[in-house]
């Protein structure tokens, strides 16, 4: 991976360079503003506190280690949501971001809203509607997400490693980039996504769904399930500490 400054940008299926096109294409874009970051991966680790390394997670409130598929619907066990669909309580949820100072202690990069979106960190969760017959159609699965990360504040290279390298590693210490990863349990609330990808829904609002003003998807947070700073600087990745 390229680190760019002062922004770095990932997409779960696709490159940096195609975000572009995305804010344009007629697809469901919005934003899921950051709900907890905490050592949880329902997938991965079911059942398990604290999971290997931390992620950051947007959506329901229901979220928690033991959710497992089918049988839990976070749309029945939430009372709110950080995405702008306010009937979408999925999680996604994704590695997190460190800088890695020259003295060797690391903090979280925030994550930051993207272009035309409102929010407190989080991510922007792309769905595309299904084939129209006209465009052309490629094997793009219908979920994916892009996550940016605010790195100006590491902006001074007198604190970056003294050998040259760059300074950012993920969370399951991983300085290469190429570990970077995020999951996604379905949550729509009955058959509301299928709503709007049969109304073509387009961005982040839509006569066939729900939605919630930014200051109500902000407002919808979670506790910790082992609290832990995650703001401050570490002595050590948070993954390390097992
Ligand atoms: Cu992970």
């Amino acid at each position: 991976m390229q680190w760019k400054s002062p922004y770095l940008a990932a997409a779960a299926v696709m490159p940096y360079t195609a975000s572009a096109q995305f804010a344009t294409a007629a697809m469901m874009r919005f934003q899921c503003s950051r709900l907890v970051v905490e050592r949880v991966d329902p997938l991965v680790t079911p059942g398990m506190v604290q999971s290997p390394h931390i992620h950051q997670i947007v959506g329901g409130n229901s979220f928690n280690a033991t959710m497992t598929p089918v049988d839990y619907d976070p749309s029945e066990e939430s009372t709110c949501t950080t995405c702008d669909y306010s009937e979408d309580f999925s999680n996604y949820w994704t590695a997190n971001l460190y800088f890695k100072a020259r003295n060797g202690t690391y903090k979280r990069v925030k994550q930051m809203v993207n272009l035309g979106l409102q929010g407190t960190e989080g991510m922007t969760v792309y769905y595309i509607p299904p084939y129209d017959g006209k465009t052309t159609v490629t094997a793009f699965k219908p979920v994916m997400y892009e996550v940016m990360w605010d790195t100006r504040e590491f902006n001074d290279k007198s604190t970056w490693p003294e050998d040259g390298s760059q300074p950012f590693v993920y969370s399951m210490n991983d300085e290469t980039g190429y570990g970077w990863h995020g999951d996604y349990l379905f949550g729509w609330k009955g058959d509301a996504l299928q709503r709007g990808l049969d109304a073509r829904c387009f961005g982040n609002a839509c006569a066939a769904l729900e939605t919630q003003r930014p200051d109500d998807s902000m407002a919808c947070t979670k506790r910790q399930t082992v609290p832990e700073d995650v703001d401050g600087w570490l002595e050590e990745l948070p993954s390390m500490v097992m």
